[in-house]
Parts: structure tokens; sequence; C-alpha cells
């Protein structure tokens, strides 16, 4: 390649990589407004954190080969979806569908797919909302559809899925049976938690006048 050639090729894909952090941004602007506007008039919050990550270039390039994808920028960008992901950890398995919803009837923002890992689990019980959206990016001179990918679930689903990933790592996803069959169990353990704190939760409201728990109440329970 000339250096002519070079240089065009490191800004395309810079301006690849910036249009990811930027639709990331948006959405965590929007993700935000929600969290702040639930915070100070309903006086709780269906978000408990939220974090972001853009795949690094590495990460892009090993899961255009292992999918087969050619390496191009067009096939890259719309073969895989999770170059900018964004994780709402909720309170409870209700917010979490609340918070899709939400997400999905915002109008400049465009469902390409949703997963529902709560209402059908993977066979190891992980369980996610998976929502994949095209957000308008606005730059200088163009207007670009770029796609993110958010997970949706609560805290106990997470804690589940952060350990059961690092354990598929550590095991290079050859992990003994024995551990796959107690993963299981600890994902309906974290499930039956998650159902029962919703039901004390719900109970704790129904007792308020107007069917919002006050929050020392709610820090009891
Ligand atoms: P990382 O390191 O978290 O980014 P895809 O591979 O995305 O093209 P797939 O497998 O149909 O297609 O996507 P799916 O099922 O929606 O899963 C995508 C992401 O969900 C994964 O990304 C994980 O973050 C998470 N996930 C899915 N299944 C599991 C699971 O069994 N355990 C845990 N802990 N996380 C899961 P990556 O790229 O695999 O990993």
């Amino acid at each position: 390649r000339s250096t002519a050639e070079h240089r065009e090729l490191k800004t395309e894909l810079t301006r690849f990589m910036m249009s990811y952090k930027f639709a990331t941004d948006e959405m965590m602007t929007k993700i935000n407004i929600l969290k702040e506007e639930f915070s100070s008039i309903h006086d709780y919050s269906p978000i408990e954190h939220v974090n972001f990550r853009l795949k690094s270039p590495e990460g892009i390039l090993k899961k255009a080969v292992r999918k087969g994808c050619p390496l191009v920028l067009d096939d890259i960008r719309a073969q895989i979806q999770d170059i900018a992901g964004i994780r709402i950890t909720c309170s409870f398995i209700s917010d979490t569908y609340r918070i899709l919803d939400m997400l999905t009837n915002q109008q400049d923002i465009t469902v390409l797919e949703v997963k529902d890992y709560i209402a059908a689990p993977k066979p190891n019980g992980y369980k996610s909302l998976h929502l994949i959206v095209a957000i308008p990016v606005f730059m200088s001179d163009r207007v670009e559809p770029v796609t993110v990918e958010i997970q949706i679930r609560t805290v106990a689903m997470d804690f589940w899925a952060s350990l059961e990933h690092k354990i598929f790592y550590k095991y290079q996803g050859e992990v003994p049976v024995d551990l796959v069959t107690d993963l299981k169990q600890a994902a309906d353990v974290a499930n039956r938690l998650d159902v029962k704190m919703e039901r004390l939760h719900d109970q704790v409201v129904a007792l308020e006048p107007d069917g919002r728990a006050e929050p020392d109440i709610l820090s009891i329970a």
C-alpha cells in the first residue's frame, strides 16, 4: 500500500471506531436521562447501574474471523453487532422489561433484534434481555445509523453471568460437567431470589396509600 492509501485506511478506521463511541455516548445519555428522571420524580429508579464498553480493534478482528466475516469495514459493520455494548442492571425482573419498553419506544431508535433470555434462558442458566438497536449518529458530513447491543438484567442475573463468564474463560469453554451442573443450580437460586425480592418489594409498595414505598421502609426490607 502507498502512504496515501495507508493514511486513508487509518482515517477510515478512526471514523469507524468513533462512530461507535458516539453511538454509545448517545445511548448512555438516553439511559442516564431515564435514570435521573426516575430518581427525582418517582423516588425510585429501576436502573441500579449502567456499564458500557467498546470492543477493541483486536476483539473485533477476532470475532470477524470466528464468524467468517470478510475483513472489510462495511461487512464488519453489518455482521458484528456488539462493537458498542451497554449493560443495564436493574433491581427487579419487571424493571428489565420496563426499561426495554422505554428504550424501544423512543422514536430515533430502530430496534433490530430483541432476544429474551429471561423468558427463555440459555441451557446453562444464562438470563438477560438482549436488545440490538441502531441509533443515528450525526457527524460533520453525514448521518450514520450505528448498531449498539444493550443487555438488560437484574443484579442477581448479573452476579451469576459475571462468575459464569470468568469460569468459562478459565476453562477455555471446556467447563467440567460438575461445575456446569452447579452453575445451573446457582442460576435457579438466583431466579428464586429475584422472584422473592420482587414479591417483597410489591408488598411494601402496596402498603403505601399512594402506591409508592417510603425509601426508609424499602431499605429495611
Ligand atoms: P463478551 O466478552 O461479553 O462481549 P454473537 O456471538 O454476539 O454474534 P450470539 O451468541 O447469538 O451471537 O449472541 P448472544 O447470545 O446475544 O450473546 C452475546 C453476548 O451475551 C455475549 O457476548 C455475552 O456478553 C452475553 N452472553 C451470552 N450468553 C452468555 C452466557 O452463557 N454466559 C455469559 N456470562 N454471558 C453470555 P460475547 O461476545 O460472547 O462476550
